[in-house]
């Protein structure tokens, strides 16, 4: 439904005329997702400058029956952060302060600041922010904490789940939630920012976090490793989740999305001939740490047919370049179905190797594209050259991963893209429970409907 005329004039009053947007132009950018697979409606948008003001936007939409899509850097990849039936858009790019607590090794951090600015002020303090992904320029706090990304970094330092400490929200309700006092011993009662964690603004508006900060390595080290086949990269990968704790990340990506990158970046591939699979592990540490990793090196000896070593800024950005560009290479190819799935570590290999076997019995057109996060057992399918709309493809993967006791959803969030498929991973029970707890903190379902739950 459209947003009355009265509630943007409250939304005036509280914001500021210049702070909501209905320039059709000027919404655009506000109403597409990424991938441009989910184009929603020319909605207003709402910009709120502080917690107050988001309280008084729920009140407004609350009276007037108007539904929100909080917004923060528009990146996701589910469909989730866009208003596709008339929904009000709340974003929340001016909320942008971070204040680090260099004593307690924390930051409170306003959810429109994006990832690099909060990696950036923890750098300030000699310390890092544990989680780290390709979209750091763009995705915020807030984005990253109700998708509750995962990115490169989840095997060494956790999700964003467990980077948090404390939250503030603006409930569905219109209450104000907060806790902010960063106490990591803490056990009073419900723990609120697990709650909100993943919970793809369908719960509250979440408008400020108390995060932890980590310690970084010392300077790292990249190598990325060349196999002839998805199982001999597997088994170095697990050879790698179980070494000593230098290693901070290990993902993987397979010919056809390396070849893609390569030729859209016009650079080089990375070897003199292209191989079946890739490793790119950077590990970090002094040689106490590193030492032991030699250990694992020689155990996969057998299987690498070659290596590049990166220890200098310029050349690891180069080989990562290879992996965190895949995204963007897919979306120049066409506009794809994105299927970022978790496996057990033992059926992943037989799982990238099942996935283009039974697209391609059901459409030779399909363009299938493999990529992740192997240390954490999270593929990236993409899928191209079939029609977005046609949720065949969503079922035919999202069900091989069920039968493969993994999830479908590894880190995106279940959006609107894949509502419908939930009861693939959480029993009636569960979903039951969901419900109940979205109508206690959301009674009027405002709060992003149709996301999560169809
Ligand atoms: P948005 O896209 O604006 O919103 C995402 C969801 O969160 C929506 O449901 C929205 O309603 C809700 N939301 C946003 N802000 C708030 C808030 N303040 N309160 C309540 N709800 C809110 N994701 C990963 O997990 N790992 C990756 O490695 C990764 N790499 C990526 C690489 C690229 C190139 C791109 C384009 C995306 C990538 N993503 C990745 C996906 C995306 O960046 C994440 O999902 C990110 O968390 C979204 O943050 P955002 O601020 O852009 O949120
Ligand atoms: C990544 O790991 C992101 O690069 C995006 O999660 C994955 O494009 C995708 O499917
Ligand atoms: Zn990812």
């Amino acid at each position: 439904m459209a947003v009355p005329t009265r509630a943007l004039l409250d939304l005036e009053a509280i914001v500021g005329r210049e702070h909501v947007l209905t320039d059709p132009e000027v919404v655009a950018g506000y109403t597409t997702d990424w991938t441009g697979r989910f184009i929603g409606s020319r909605s207003p948008v709402v910009r709120p400058g502080s917690t107050a003001e988001v309280a008084q936007i729920v009140g407004v939409c609350r009276t007037a029956g108007v539904a929100v899509v909080p917004q923060g850097g528009n990146t996701g990849l589910v469909g989730g952060s866009v208003p596709l039936d008339g929904e009000l858009v709340v974003s929340l790019t001016r909320l942008t302060q971070v204040d680090v607590d260099a004593a307690a090794a924390q930051a409170t951090v306003d959810a429109g600041v994006p990832i690099a600015r909060l990696q950036a002020a923890a750098a300030t303090i000699g310390m890092g922010y544990g989680v780290d992904l390709a979209s750091r320029d763009g995705a915020t706090l807030g984005g990253t904490i109700a998708t509750n990304a995962g990115g490169t970094r989840v095997m060494r330092f956790g999700d964003t789940r467990a980077q948090l400490v404390g939250v503030e929200a603006v409930l569905g309700t219109g209450a104000v939630v907060s806790h902010l006092a960063g106490l990591t011993r803490d056990n009073t009662g419900y723990h609120l920012p697990s709650l909100l964690a993943g919970s793809e603004g369908t719960l509250g508006i979440v408008t400020r976090a108390r995060v932890r900060l980590v310690a970084p390595g010392t300077e790292p080290a990249v190598a990325l490793l060349a196999f002839d086949s998805v199982g001999d990269a597997m088994a170095a990968v697990a050879e790698f989740r179980r070494a000593p704790i230098g290693v901070e990340a290990v993902e993987f990506m397979v010919r056809s999305g390396v070849e893609l990158v390569c030729s859209g970046d016009r650079v080089s591939l990375p070897f003199a001939v292209s191989y079946a699979a890739y490793v790119l592990v950077e590990a970090a540490g002094n040689d106490e740490v590193i030492e032991p990793l030699s250990d694992v090196v020689a155990a996969i000896a057998h299987l690498v047919r070659d290596v590049a070593v990166a220890t200098d800024s310029p050349r690891r950005a180069a080989l990562w370049r290879y992996r965190e560009a895949h995204t963007e290479a897919i979306n120049r190819v066409g506009t794809p179905h994105k299927l970022d799935v978790a496996l057990p570590a033992a059926a992943l290999a037989a799982f990238v190797d099942e996935v283009p076997r039974r697209l391609h019995g059901w459409n030779p057109s399909a363009r299938v594209w493999l990529f992740g996060h192997a240390a954490d057992g999270n593929v990236h399918v993409n899928v191209t050259g079939v029609d977005p709309d046609d949720k065949t493809v969503d079922e035919i993967v999202l069900r091989l991963v069920a039968e493969a006791g993994g999830s479908i959803s590894a880190e995106h969030g279940i959006g609107r893209a894949k509502a419908q498929w939930l009861h693939l991973n959480r029993t009636p029970e569960e979903i039951a429970a969901f419900r109940a707890i979205k109508a206690a903190l959301d009674p009027a379902g405002i709060m992003n409907p149709g996301v999560l739950l169809a």
